[in-house]
């Protein structure tokens, strides 16, 4: 990792030793080795040769790009830019036009990159997306990394109070990281909850807290109003929280899951975005259509199901862990 990255980096995300960062980019590429395997491994090969780019060449890289998830639209402008760019260098050899792509790839991820830190106490994340994305999973592994990697004090609030067994989950997931959490079971009123947690952050001195919501409620209830409660109780105690709301993606439900994503963009305010089950798909091209289609930063990618296999997202490694060879 270089120090400008180190220097931009968010405070709460610095600091990552560079060994941690080394880690890290070993686990986005080990996730990464089924879309290797198949669409991006392809892509790769099409373009490994010396040979002049061709019409034809293009049209394979459309095909491919939407076969990888990345969506049509996304797909479209990236050949373009990709295009134009090959011409603007006087590029004519298929292998360096894969350069040119890269360099186009990276930059579809830097239109949206990282807003200013926050240095709020508490730093309230509220953690949102459609059931299944990964949401609890995801805010164990927060919760880990605030505490292990930052020395924070984290604290959890079960705001997920609808699903059978959703707060049991996060308990469970509370004493593997080592950190308490405010539960009022199933059935209670997550403003409630919510309400309660920022109490006990106050009074008990967190620097973060973490906030659970459900992906899906009872047919009686709307999910989108449900979440603008929550961020009004949230906002009345502390009047420029929510600080983080994190949009949980699952990669593996491609298109549709990005459709049903974008329903949050407009009740939610969301702020960053976070990819999960990245090792579940072969298609990673879907970041791309993530990063396009929600416009906000990827700010981590979910490497797997245990509690370290998160990492942050940076745009040069994953494009380069993409077209990686092995
Ligand atoms: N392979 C893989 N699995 C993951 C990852 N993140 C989450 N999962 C799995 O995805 C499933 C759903 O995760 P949850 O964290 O329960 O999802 P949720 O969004 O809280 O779901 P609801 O509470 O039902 O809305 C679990 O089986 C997790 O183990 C990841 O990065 N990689
Ligand atoms: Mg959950």
């Amino acid at each position: 990792m270089s120090f400008f990255k180190r220097m931009f980096g968010r405070t709460e995300d610095a600091p990552r030793t560079e060994e941690e960062a080394q880690q890290e980019e070993q686990q986005v590429e080990q996730s990464l080795e089924k879309s290797r395997q198949g669409i991006f491994g392809r892509i790769s090969k099409m373009f490994a040769t010396d040979e002049p780019i061709t019409e034809e060449l293009w049209d394979e890289l459309e095909e491919a790009l939407i076969l990888g998830d990345v969506g049509v639209e996304t797909t479209m402008y990236l050949v373009n830019r990709t295009k134009d760019r090959c011409n603007r260098h006087g590029v004519k050899k298929a292998r360096e036009a894969r350069e040119m792509l890269k360099a186009e790839m990276v930059r579809t991820f830097q239109e949206y990159a990282g807003r200013q830190a926050v240095n709020a106490k508490p730093y309230v994340i509220l953690v949102v997306g459609v059931n299944g994305a990964g949401k609890t999973t995801l805010i164990a592994k927060l919760a880990h990394r605030y505490k292990t990697r930052l020395g924070k004090r984290v604290l959890l609030a079960a705001g997920d109070t609808f699903r059978a067994a959703a707060t049991e989950q996060l308990e469970t997931w509370a004493e593997r990281a080592d950190v308490p959490i405010i539960s009022l079971g199933q059935g209670a009123d997550a403003g409630a909850v919510v309400y309660k947690a920022l109490d006990t952050a106050f009074e008990q001195d967190f620097d973060v807290l973490i906030i659970d919501t459900a992906g899906r409620l009872q047919a009686k209830f709307n999910l989108m109003q449900e979440l603008e409660k929550l961020r009004n109780i949230i906002r009345r105690r502390v009047p420029d929280a929510p600080h983080e709301v994190l949009l949980v993606i699952d990669a593996t439900t491609g298109q549709n899951g990005v459709l049903q994503a974008k329903a949050f963009l407009k009740t939610a305010d969301i702020t960053d975005v976070a990819v999960t089950k990245m090792d579940g798909t072969a298609k990673g091209g879907i970041a791309f259509a993530i990063a396009q289609d929600i416009e906000r930063p990827i700010r981590y990618l979910g490497t797997g199901e245990k509690i370290d296999n998160l990492a942050l997202f940076e745009s040069q490694a994953f494009v380069d862990a993409l077209f990686a060879e092995n």
